[in-house]
């Protein structure tokens, strides 16, 4: 894809009841909500997260935080399969020694999106973002350092996995609107994974 990046196909694969069963507990306890941004626009994939720290936008900015603030409680555990996927896939990488702290859990129905945008609320840009392609197909873009730079286009399928570190991990990125069908074990929707070294 870019130097520092890597795509995997079915990697998720070897543990996915593992994960699936994983996601529905983490989901019980930290419902999926759509968060605001600070221009007051209404995100159209819905989030939660588990870990240390979770993101979260609200009209106050883009951060990670220790609590939901929905319940004022800590985020929900990070489960062992999802650490253990994270760091197996990065170190396939090249980026051994991946220690996550923070997943945040992305779901789009049908025509929900993420527009082009860089993730740098992390501390240590040294750390890969490791991405987790769940349930319906999606069309990753991805660009350059600027946010002008051409972006090429990737099919996400279920089970895939992204990692990007090193020279890409400022890149600009985005999903692009999710087609309708239906997949045989998430029915009607595409979850995505973001394993980050947060804090
Ligand atoms: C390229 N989520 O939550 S990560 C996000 O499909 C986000 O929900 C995407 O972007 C989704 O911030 C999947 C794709 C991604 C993540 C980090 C990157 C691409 C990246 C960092 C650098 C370059
Ligand atoms: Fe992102």
């Amino acid at each position: 894809m870019a130097p520092g990046a890597a795509l995997l196909r079915g990697r998720a694969l070897v543990l996915e009841a593992d994960i699936l069963a994983a996601l529905e507990s983490v989901v019980e306890a930290a419902p999926f909500r759509h968060m605001t941004t600070p221009g007051g626009f209404l995100m159209s994939a819905a989030m939660t997260s588990c870990g240390t720290a979770g993101w979260v936008t609200d009209r106050t900015g883009y951060r990670y935080d220790r609590c939901d603030p929905e319940t004022g409680k800590p985020w929900p555990a990070m489960p062992e399969s999802f650490r253990r996927l994270a760091r197996e896939a990065a170190a396939d990488a090249g980026y051994a020694g991946f220690a996550t702290d923070s997943c945040l859990i992305n779901r789009y129905l049908p025509g929900a999106r993420l527009s082009l945008h860089q993730d740098k609320n992390e501390r240590d840009f040294t750390q890969p973002i490791v991405s987790v392609s769940l349930g319906l197909p999606a069309t990753f873009q991805f660009g350059g350092a600027k946010r002008a730079d051409p972006v090429a286009r990737y099919p996400m399928r279920h089970g895939d996995i992204a990692v990007w570190g090193g020279p890409s991990r400022l890149f600009h990125h985005g999903v692009l609107a999710i087609k309708d069908g239906e997949h045989t074990k998430l029915g009607r929707q595409r979850i995505n994974l973001t394993f980050r070294a947060a804090l």
